[in-house]
């Protein structure tokens, strides 16, 4: 599915119901901006979630980082998705065996399958690990990304284990919608997978812990990704979350309809 696509037009295409309703609502609400909360009380995340809601797509949780969480969190948090139409995405990163990942999605204290629309994992473990999660989230209709590349410098996902990963996508494409990568790959006739890609900043390049932050337009534009998933750049220390959110929302779209329009 070429990038020059509009994401409606893609939606058209797509089996996936969530991945459906995503490129839809991307469109929609003329947003290609992810917003990563990564804040460790759940009255800051609420906060946080219902100031930049009106300019995302997609919020990023960690939940596992909230220090007080209960179920009434993930209550507010669909409320809140509801309210200014958004979905979630839950970065767990899921790693192990298809049986142990299979718990860790659906059960324990988060029980995230119950409220994630999207969620990730990486294939250091092989194809189990898909089959796993595919059991738990496609009746439910949810959707999955696997994690193809990272953004943090050093990374070992790259070469033969990205490309094995796209492979592994395309096997179960039913459920595995789309990847974090740093940049669109090759396409086969048939693909229509939805890229996100972290490490997105407008004002810095690194954080010192081997972030590196790259501009929206870059991502969207140049690299051709279909999401720009910012943290820090919306809520770190001094900044206005909702005028930061909206101006990546700006960017990201103003970047996106530049892509789209050089047919
Ligand atoms: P930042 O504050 O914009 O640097 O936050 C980036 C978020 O994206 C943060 O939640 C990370 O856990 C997440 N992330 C990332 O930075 N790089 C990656 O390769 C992946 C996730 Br996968």
């Amino acid at each position: 599915m070429s990038a020059s696509k509009t994401y409606l037009e893609r939606s058209k295409l797509h089996a996936n119901p969530t991945a459906k309703a995503f490129l839809e609502l991307m469109e929609r609400k003329k947003s290609n901006l992810s917003v990563a909360v990564d804040v460790t009380s759940k009255a800051a995340l609420l906060d946080l979630a219902d100031k930049v809601g009106p300019y995302i797509c997609l919020l990023k949780t960690h939940i596992d980082v909230v220090d007080d969480f209960d179920m009434d969190l993930v209550e507010k948090l669909t409320a809140l998705a509801k309210k200014h139409d958004f979905m979630i995405f839950e970065d767990r990163k899921f790693a192990d065996i298809g049986n142990t990942v299979k718990l860790q999605y659906s059960s324990g204290v988060y029980k995230i399958a119950s409220w994630a629309d999207i969620t990730n994992a990486h294939m250091v473990p092989g194809e189990g690990i898909i089959q796993g999660l595919r059991e738990v989230g496609k009746p439910l209709n949810r959707a999955m990304l696997l994690l193809a590349e990272m953004s943090s410098a050093g990374t070992l996902a790259k070469g033969d284990y990205t490309e094995h990963t796209v492979e592994m996508a395309r096997k179960y494409s039913d459920f595995v919608v789309g990847f974090i990568a740093m940049q669109r790959y090759a396409e086969k006739e048939g693909d229509n997978f939805i890229y996100m890609t972290p490490g997105v900043g407008l004002d810095q390049k690194s954080d010192g812990m081997g972030q590196q932050w790259k501009h929206p337009r870059e991502v969207i534009l140049d690299r051709g990704s279909d999401v720009i998933i910012v943290g820090r750049g919306v809520y770190g220390a001094g900044r206005d979350p909702a005028a930061e959110a909206k101006r990546y929302q700006e960017a990201g779209w103003d970047a996106y309809l530049e892509r789209v329009h050089q047919k």
